[in-house]
């Protein structure tokens, strides 16, 4: 059974935070990033992919390096000529002006299929024709049913195949859980608008990049018993903090005709944890680690992931200052002031629990300014 595999969100560049070293224009971050393209390419060969669908956002940024780009088309090359056709979507990241072809994708044309308008992708290679749709500014609750409409009217011409088609798009899929920031984005659709359009269209599924999260829906067409899949893929790659967590990247969906089969593959996470979960982690995760602390606790902290990096896979890491921990810090010692009898002790007080830098001696520091606030009465 032949198969259509789709990744999302791949993000490639060189980003500046836990970068790493800079070989041949490459960084680190984008060594890793690259090498799991390069595993997602491979996964779905090994489970008998003819077309490798990346749905948008290949790269992070419309100007990417000839470096980077020479690298990116090493991998879809080595596709290709294992008979996998590559295609890929321009997602919102990839675009940098709304003209025709002003985008970062045209030198993958050789070793790729660009899409950059709504078209309909039929080869014999593949279990069904696929309704490949990329990022466009705008409503996509106004304009996505219209440019399907469009795909429509430009297949009834075509040769009809008996096996439903699929779509990819680059849209968000919002349902009753998103959260308000994202549920007002114009590059985002309901999920019952999708599965509607879906149903009406008899698209057996689609496959959505843009949210970087991993979301999955199926419903039951009116009048059939099939069911049909809403697939949003997630990142390939998380992109850093703003993606944090273990779960819901590295995903390869692959499609035969049917059903869905999802891989995930791994990768690094970006994972924000306390002092006391440093002992849970599994040093065997390509992680990069922002342990939260209270500011007397940073110096543990540094020590700690010094002597985790130096015996596992965890990348750069970063120790901060957790606000609320502070900012406790800070209302206990006013508490304490504002209980004393005389100043001296209200000011002892207050210093005795207020945050200070880290090496600060607290009863010097209590001493000065004590002998401070008594030379200035
Ligand atoms: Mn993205």
């Amino acid at each position: 059974v032949s198969k259509l595999a789709f990744v999302a969100d791949v993000h490639l560049g060189n980003p500046k935070r836990h970068g790493g070293q800079m070989r041949a224009g490459l960084n680190d971050r984008c060594r890793r990033t690259l090498a799991v393209l390069r595993d997602a390419v491979d996964c779905a060969l090994d489970k008998g992919a003819t077309g490798f669908v990346v749905l948008g956002d290949l790269f992070d940024t419309a100007q990417p390096s000839p470096q980077l780009i020479a690298a990116t088309q090493d991998i879809f090359e080595d596709a290709k000529r294992r008979d996998c056709e590559v295609v890929v979507l321009m997602g919102n990241h990839d675009q940098a002006g709304p003209a025709q072809g002003d985008h970062a994708l045209g030198p993958l044309g050789p070793v790729a299929t660009i899409v950059d308008r709504p078209q309909v992708l039929s080869r014999a290679a593949w279990p069904c024709d696929l309704w490949a749709v990329p990022f466009r500014p705008g409503v996509a609750a106004t304009w996505l049913p219209e440019a399907v409409r469009e795909l429509r009217v430009r297949t009834t011409q075509a040769v009809k195949r008996r096996v439903p088609p699929v779509m990819g798009i680059h849209l968000g899929v919002r349902d009753a859980n998103t959260a308000i920031w994202l549920s007002q984005s114009a590059d985002a659709i309901d999920v019952s608008k999708l599965s509607d359009l879906c149903a009406s269209f008899e698209l057996r599924a689609a496959f959505a990049g843009n949210w970087h999260n991993h979301h999955r829906w199926s419903f039951v067409w009116p009048d059939e018993e099939s069911e049909a899949d809403i697939v949003q893929v997630g990142a390939l790659v998380p992109t850093g903090w703003n993606n944090p967590g273990l779960r819901g990247y590295g995903g390869v969906a692959l499609w035969d005709g049917k059903q869905v089969e999802m891989t995930t593959l791994p990768g690094p996470r970006f994972l924000r944890v306390g002092l006391s979960e440093l002992d849970e982690i599994d040093p065997s995760t390509d992680l990069c680690l922002q342990v939260v602390v209270g500011p007397d606790e940073m110096a543990d902290a540094a020590a700690r992931i010094d002597a985790l990096r130096a015996a596992s896979h965890i990348g750069p890491s970063e120790v901060v200052v957790d606000d609320a921990v502070t900012n406790a810090q800070a209302r206990s010692a006013a508490d304490a002031a504002r209980s004393s009898e005389t100043f001296s002790e209200s000011v002892a007080g207050y210093l005795a629990s207020m945050p200070l830098d880290e090496g600060c001696d607290r009863a010097s520091v209590t001493a000065r300014v004590l002998a401070y606030l008594k030379g200035a009465a």
